[in-house]
């Protein structure tokens, strides 16, 4: 297999919602996708972060700068762009997991076609389907709350996660308890929004038997993630804190958490997250898979994921209609409260050219062989 044109293609798609989180409000999903081109096949992936660097210190813009001038010069010299040394190839770069998981993702689609084989039979994943939650931002009010909740659950999702923040996290979680019931698989998500400081108004948390409270304090924060666990009874769910195997190797061992976050872009790619999947699961705890709005084409290889046999809780993987009223590929539909794994080579799943054309904002053509 030899790399012969990178293109990175800007998409802005609005979201059929305003996302609201602790860290701020999406109103729609812009981002870029990479096509990869080789002398067999062609890849596609989709960057995980945002515009703004709110959520994770990787951004778009920065991004694009990163794949150009320092990941895709160290691939392109490889005497073939295979997954088993793409990784170590980019070694030499320091941080920037987001960056190097969305061109190892392009050039994993690639050679994973090339093959005829899926993302799923390449990860070992042993489910057909997979069942989907969903993650409800933060309302202006507590009706409001209530009535998206119920929409969702009619639709069928099987566990829901609250965004919280300081203001707003034991009242909406009360409410929802007390309107749908103790049976709800309920979790919330501070995105790093408190302190230890809070320690004891989390602790109110703990009546509603919640299945996790994920990153509640500052990221990378290991240390004040276990003495905060050590005051809950409410499993720590780590998030943001966790880049890699080691990582989460460490916060296990600390009792920093006591259920992961698997979000494959945050850790560099399918490869290291399958190998946190594997860390957790020699520790017995358990892992579900996150999401970042993606369009189909982040979508597709995260529900390959999510049925690895250690992703024992559902995700944060919802059906197209939760993000888009229309998605840049087939839509994902929600059947029984399920999403289905993909089987085709690759992830899966095509960009449909017309929608791309529709969404796509400016193309840049990073690398061209022989030029
Ligand atoms: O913290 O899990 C998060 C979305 C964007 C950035 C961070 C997060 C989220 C979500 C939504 O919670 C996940 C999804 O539905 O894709
Ligand atoms: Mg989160």
């Amino acid at each position: 297999m030899k790399l012969e044109r990178v293109e990175l293609l800007h998409v802005a798609l609005p979201l059929v919602t305003p996302f609201r989180t602790s860290f701020g409000t999406m109103t729609s999903k812009d981002t870029f996708l990479l096509r990869v081109v080789t002398d067999v096949t062609e890849g596609w992936s989709e960057f995980a972060a945002d515009p703004q660097p709110l959520y994770c210190s990787e951004f778009v813009a920065g991004a694009e700068i990163v794949i150009r001038d320092f990941l895709l010069p160290r691939v392109a010299a490889l005497p073939e762009p295979t997954t088993a040394l793409v990784a170590p190839a980019m070694a030499s770069v320091k941080g920037h997991e987001l960056a190097k998981a969305a061109l190892e993702t392009a050039l994993l689609d690639a050679e994973l076609r090339a093959y005829g084989m899926s993302f799923a039979t390449f990860l070992g994943s042993v489910h057909e389907r997979v069942p989907a939650g969903v993650s409800v931002g933060i309302k202006n009010s507590v009706p409001e709350l209530l009535d998206d909740v119920e929409r969702y659950l009619a639709e069928g999702y099987v566990r829901i996660k609250l965004k919280i923040e300081p203001g707003w996290d034991i009242e909406p979680v009360r409410a929802v308890r007390e309107r749908f019931g103790d049976a709800l698989p309920l979790q919330v998500d501070a995105n790093t929004a408190y302190t230890l400081a809070d320690a004891e108004h989390l602790r109110g948390l703990d009546d509603f038997g919640l299945l996790l409270i994920e990153e509640p304090l500052e990221e990378n924060n290991l240390h004040a993630h276990a003495r905060l666990q050590k005051r809950l009874a409410t499993p720590v769910c780590l998030d943001e804190s966790i880049h890699s195997a080691r990582d989460a190797a460490s916060a296990i061992a600390m009792d920093a958490c006591r259920v992961v976050n698997v979000k494959p872009a945050r850790v560099g790619g399918y490869p290291g997250a399958r190998r946190i999947h594997d860390v957790a699961a020699a520790h017995g705890v358990p892992v579900w898979c996150g999401g970042m709005l993606e369009t189909g084409i982040g979508r597709a290889p995260n529900l390959a994921l999510a049925a690895l046999p250690g992703f024992t809780l559902p995700g944060d993987t919802s059906a197209s209609g939760r993000y888009f009223a229309e998605d840049i590929t087939e839509p994902f539909v929600l059947k029984d409260g399920h999403l289905p794994v993909p089987t085709a080579p690759g992830i899966g799943v095509d960009p449909l050219p017309d929608v791309l054309a529709r969404f796509t904002t400016r193309t840049e053509v990073l690398y061209t062989k022989g030029k």
